[in-house]
C-alpha cells in the first residue's frame, strides 16, 4: 500500500483485474438466484455525462451488493445506436452514421470503463449492427403475420425546399431545421403496430406494478386513457346528415347547447360554405392556448329533447379522439364554458350538488363534480352515476346511441423515412402486392453506399441495388420497401438479448431468457416514463405471445433517478456563463457583474456542465461515485458542488491514511468476531446494520455513506492498546472495506489487500452479518427516586440523553403506582447514577 492515495493509479490496475479475471461475467448456468440490474442503455452520442454516470453507478452499487449476497447478477450494457444525430452528423459533416456512431461507442465505452463499472461486455448490444436487427426484422414479420402490424395513411412533416420528410426532432417552431421553410404536413402511407390490441391488459397489469414509483405508473394509465361513454348521432336539422358525437357525460345531455367538431372533420367541409373561416379555425387546431371556433350555419337536433342547437367547428376538438365531434355542454365542463362565454352561447344547468337545488344565478365556471340532474325531464332527480347508465341504456333502445369503450392510446407509427434504422423487411410485388422477406433471408442489411443530402424522401429509396430486389413469392422484379423503422423498436427489446452472450448460436435461447427475466432491478431516467416503458411492455407481450419469453412484465422493480443539476452563470449582455468566463464575480467578457442563476439540470446549453472526465481525471472515479451517491437519495436531484466532491475525496483519503498507520501491525492479526467486545466493535456492528438496513431500504445510500463516515471518525478516535484492541481495529477496517465496497470498489480492493489475509478480490467475499446482540448499546444502571428514596433501578443505554432518561424513569413499571394522579414538580438527573423525582405536595 503507498502511502498517499492516488485514484487514478489504481483505478486502472483494479479495472483491468476485474476484465481479465472475469469478475463482471455473468453465468447462464449458475446455481446461485439470479437478478438482473439493467440501466438503460445510452444512445452514442459521443460524450458520457453526469447524468449517465449518476444512472450507472447507481446500478453499479446494486450490482456489487447482490454479488456479495450471493446472487448471480446479470448487468449488461449496451448501445442504442441508431437514430437522427448520427443521421444528422453525416448530413452536416459527411462522415458516414456507421463511422461516426462506432467512434462514439470506442469513445464512451473507455469512459464508462473509467468509473469502474461492472459490466459483463461478453453480452454487449449494439442495435445498429446486423445480428441485432435482424431481430427487429424478424419480430416485424411476426406481427405482420398476427395481424399486429399493418399499413394506413398518416401525416408526416414535409419541408417543401428540401423536399424531405422530416422527424418532429427536426421541425424547430414549425420550421425546418436547415432552411428554416415552414414545415407542412403531407399524407404518407405508413406502418404500424397495433399496440392498441393490448390495451386492456397494459392498462390491468399497471395494478401489478407494485415496484415502480407510482406517479410513472399513473402516467402509464393516463396515456392508456381508458374511458367509457355513449357514442350518439345528432341528426343534422334539414338534411340526411348526422353526427356522431363521444361523451362520457350522458347523464348532462339536457345541458348541450351547441355541439362542436374537429375543424378537419370532414363534415365541416361539406355542412360549411365560407372555407376561409373554416380555415382559420384549421389553422389553430390542436392549439392548446387559445379556444376558436367558428358556427358552420347548420344545427342538429336533440334526439332527447328535440332541441335545435348550433354546430360549431372548434379548434379543441381533436379528429382522431372519441369521433371528432362533442355535445358542448357549457355548465359542466370548463373548455365548454370558455368556447360559450367567447361566443355568447347559452349555457344551461342540468347537475346540481345537492338533490332539488335551485340552479345558480350566474356560473363563473363549470361545475364539473357529482350532483343530481334538474331541467333534465324524466331523468330529473336522479343522481348523475345512475343517471349516466340509465341514459345510456334510454339511447341504445331508442337506437340513437351505444355505450363504447374509448382509449388515448393511439396505434403505434414505426415507419420513418430515414436512413439509419432498420430496414422494414417487406417487398412489393405487382402481381403479390406486400409480401415479407424470408426468414432465412434476414437480416435485410442496411445498404452503405448511400447519399445523406437531406434531400428527397426516403434516403434508401435512392439505392437502386437496395431498392431493386425480386418477389420472395413468385420470383418477379419486386421493390423493397424503403422505410426503417422508429428506434424505439430497438430498445423495447434489447434487455432481452443481454440474456444471452453477443456472439450465442442462439441469440434469444429461451432457457437463458427464463433464467434472467424479468429485470429485476430497472434504473433510468423519468424522461421515458411514459414510451419507452409503454413501448417495452407491448414488445414483452408480443414477444411473450410468440413463445420467446415466460413473463408479463419486463420489469419488476424501476427506479427513476434525480437529476444532476448545477447553479447557473449569467450575464446581462453575454447570457450563460461557462465559470472560466468569470473573474472576480464579473463577466470576463464585458466586466458587467455575474448574476447567479438558478441551479438547473446540466446542459451545454446552459453552460453548467461538469464532465465526468473533469472529476475522475483529478480525483478519480471513486470519489467521483462517493459524491453522486452522498449528496441525495437516488430518486432525487442533486445539486453539484465542489465542496461536496472535495468532502467526498477527503473521506476516501482519511481512510487510506487511517490503514496505512496500522496496515502492517494488523496483517498479521487474526480476527474472530464473536471473540471481540467494546465500544468500536459495537459501532462496527451497528454500521454493519444501518448499511445494510439502508440499501435494502429503497436503495438509500446517501444514508449508508453517512454512517460510514461515521464509523470512520470513530475509528480515528480509536487507540488500540493491546492485541484484542487491534484485532477489534482490524475488525472494524474489514467491515468497513466490505461496506464500502460497492460504493466505492477501486479503494476497498487496495484495502483489502493490504489487510491481507485472502490475496483474493473483496467482491468475492461475503456481505458482511451483523449481531444483534453485539450491536445493542451498552446499559448502564440508573436509580430512581422519588423525593430522595430509592424506588427502582433501571437498566439504560449508556450514552441517552436526558430526555430518554426521564422519558424511561416516569414510565416504569414500579414508578408509576407511586406518581399516577400526581403532579410532577421536577424531575433531577444525576449524569450516569440516578434520576430523582420530586412530586408536587410530596
Ligand atoms: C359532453 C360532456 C359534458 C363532456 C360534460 C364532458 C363533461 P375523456 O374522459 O378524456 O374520454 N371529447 C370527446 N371527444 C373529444 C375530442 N375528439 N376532442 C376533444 N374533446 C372530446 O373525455 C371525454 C370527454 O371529452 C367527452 O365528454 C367530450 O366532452 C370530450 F359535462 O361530452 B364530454
Ligand atoms: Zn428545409
Amino acid at each position: 500500500m503507498d502511502e498517499k492515495y492516488n485514484g487514478l493509479k489504481i483505478e486502472s490496475k483494479w479495472q483491468k483485474f476485474w476484465q481479465e479475471t472475469g469478475l463482471n461475467k455473468t453465468d447462464s448456468k449458475s446455481g446461485k438466484p439470479k437478478f438482473y440490474c439493467l440501466e438503460m442503455f445510452p444512445y452514442p452520442s459521443g460524450k458520457i455525462h453526469m447524468g449517465h454516470i449518476r444512472n450507472y453507478v447507481i446500478g453499479d452499487v446494486i450490482t456489487r451488493y447482490k454479488r456479495m449476497r450471493g446472487f448471480n447478477v446479470l448487468h449488461p450494457m449496451g448501445w442504442d445506436a441508431f437514430g437522427l444525430p448520427a443521421e444528422n452528423a453525416a448530413i452536416n459533416s459527411g462522415t458516414h452514421p456507421y463511422k461516426w456512431t462506432h467512434e462514439n461507442i470506442e469513445y464512451m465505452k473507455a469512459q464508462i470503463n473509467k468509473i469502474g463499472c461492472s459490466y459483463d461486455w461478453d453480452r454487449e448490444v449494439t442495435t445498429c449492427t446486423p445480428e441485432y436487427y435482424k431481430w427487429n426484422q424478424w419480430f416485424f414479420i411476426q406481427m405482420l403475420k398476427r395481424g399486429l402490424a399493418y399499413k394506413k395513411n398518416s401525416y408526416v412533416n414535409w419541408c417543401s425546399k428540401c423536399a424531405t420528410v422530416l422527424a418532429n426532432e427536426q421541425v424547430i417552431d414549425t420550421q425546418c431545421w436547415r432552411c428554416d421553410t415552414v414545415v407542412e404536413q403531407k399524407e404518407l402511407e405508413q406502418w404500424f403496430f397495433k399496440i392498441t390490441a393490448y390495451a386492456d391488459e397494459l392498462l390491468a397489469a399497471c395494478d401489478t406494478l407494485n415496484g415502480w414509483p407510482q406517479h410513472v405508473v399513473a402516467m402509464q394509465r393516463n396515456w392508456i386513457g381508458k374511458s367509457r361513454g355513449v357514442e350518439m348521432d345528432f341528426p343534422v336539422d334539414g338534411s340526411d346528415l348526422k353526427i356522431k358525437i363521444f361523451t362520457t357525460r350522458p347523464d348532462t345531455l339536457f345541458g348541450a347547447t351547441f355541439v362542436c367538431v374537429a375543424p378537419i372533420h370532414p363534415i365541416a367541409d361539406i355542412i360549411m360554405d365560407d372555407k376561409n373561416a373554416l380555415n382559420d379555425v384549421k389553422s389553430f387546431y390542436g392549439n392548446e392556448e387559445e379556444k376558436r371556433g367558428v358556427f358552420t350555419g347548420k344545427y342538429v337536433v336533440n334526439p332527447m329533447n328535440n332541441e335545435k342547437i348550433p354546430i360549431y367547428a372548434a379548434n379543441f376538438v381533436l379528429m382522431d379522439y372519441g369521433t371528432g365531434a362533442i355535445m358542448s355542454v357549457p355548465a359542466h365542463d370548463q373548455r365548454d364554458f370558455d368556447f360559450a362565454k367567447k361566443y355568447s352561447l347559452p349555457i344551461r344547468e342540468v347537475i346540481v350538488r345537492e338533490k332539488d337545488a335551485a340552479v345558480s344565478t350566474e356560473l363563473t365556471e363549470a361545475y364539473e363534480g357529482e350532483g343530481y340532474l334538474i331541467n333534465s325531464g324524466q331523468f330529473t332527480g336522479l343522481d348523475n352515476k345512475t343517471a349516466i347508465e340509465k341514459i345510456g341504456k334510454f339511447l341504445e333502445l331508442a337506437s340513437v346511441g351505444m355505450v363504447v369503450t374509448n382509449y388515448k392510446l393511439r396505434d403505434w407509427g414505426i415507419s420513418r423515412q430515414r436512413y439509419w434504422g432498420t430496414p422494414i423487411p417487406v417487398v412489393y410485388c405487382k402481381s403479390c402486392g406486400v409480401v415479407s422477406v424470408k426468414d432465412e433471408d434476414l437480416p435485410v442489411i442496411l445498404p452503405d453506399n448511400v447519399s445523406l443530402k437531406g434531400m428527397g424522401g426516403s434516403p434508401l429509396s435512392g439505392v437502386s441495388d437496395f431498392l431493386n430486389t425480386t418477389c420472395p413469392t413468385c420470383g418477379s422484379n419486386a421493390r423493397r420497401e424503403t422505410d426503417t423503422m422508429d428506434t424505439f423498436v430497438d430498445s423495447s427489446w434489447y434487455f432481452v438479448r443481454y440474456c444471452s452472450e453477443k456472439d450465442a448460436a442462439e441469440p434469444l435461447n429461451k432457457a437463458n431468457i427464463d433464467t434472467f427475466m424479468p429485470v429485476d432491478q430497472y434504473i433510468g431516467g423519468v424522461e421515458h416514463a411514459v414510451l419507452h416503458l409503454l413501448y417495452s411492455r407491448f414488445f414483452s407481450r408480443v414477444l411473450r405471445d410468440i413463445g420467446i419469453i415466460s413473463c408479463d412484465e419486463p420489469f419488476e422493480n424501476l427506479l427513476t433517478q434525480g437529476m444532476v443539476c448545477k447553479e447557473t452563470l449569467k450575464c446581462n449582455e453575454h447570457g450563460w456563463l461557462f465559470p472560466d468566463e468569470t473573474r472576480n464575480g464579473n463577466c470576463i467578457h464585458c466586466n458587467s457583474p455575474v448574476i447567479r442563476g438558478r441551479t438547473e439540470k446540466m446542459s451545454k446549453s446552459k453552460k453548467n456542465l461538469v464532465t465526468p472526465d473533469e472529476i475522475t481525471g483529478k480525483y478519480g472515479a471513486d470519489t467521483a461515485r462517493v459524491f453522486s451517491l452522498f449528496a441525495a437519495p437516488p430518486e432525487k436531484d442533486i445539486e453539484w458542488s465542489h465542496q461536496g466532491v472535495e468532502g467526498a475525496y477527503r473521506f476516501l483519503n482519511r481512510l487510506w491514511n487511517l490503514l496505512y498507520t496500522y496496515a502492517d501491525k494488523l496483517k498479521t492479526i487474526t480476527v474472530t468476531p464473536d471473540k471481540l467486545s467494546g465500544k468500536l466493535v459495537r459501532k462496527t456492528h451497528q454500521t454493519i446494520k444501518k448499511v445494510t438496513g439502508s440499501i435494502e431500504r429503497d436503495y438509500h445510500f446517501n444514508t449508508a455513506i453517512a454512517s460510514l463516515m461515521e464509523l470512520l471518525n470513530e475509528m480515528s478516535a480509536f487507540k488500540p492498546a493491546d492485541m484484542a484492541d487491534y484485532a477489534s481495529l482490524k475488525f472494524a477496517f474489514k467491515s468497513m472495506t466490505l461496506l464500502l465496497s460497492p460504493f466505492a470498489p477501486h479503494l476497498c480492493e487496495e484495502l483489502w489487500v493490504s489487510l491481507g489475509d485472502s490475496g483474493k478480490s473483496v467482491f468475492l467475499a461475503q456481505w458482511p452479518d451483523f449481531d444483534e446482540i453485539a450491536a445493542k448499546e451498552e446499559e448502564i444502571e440508573l436509580v430512581v427516586q422519588i423525593g430522595g428514596k430509592v424506588r427502582a433501578k433501571m437498566m439504560i443505554p449508556a450514552d441517552s440523553n436526558d430526555e430518554t432518561v426521564k422519558a424511561a424513569a416516569l414510565s416504569h413499571d414500579k414508578i408509576r403506582d407511586y406518581i399516577t394522579g400526581k403532579k410532577i414538580k421536577q424531575v433531577h438527573i444525576v449524569k450516569g447514577r440516578l434520576v430523582n423525582i420530586v412530586l408536587e405536595n410530596g
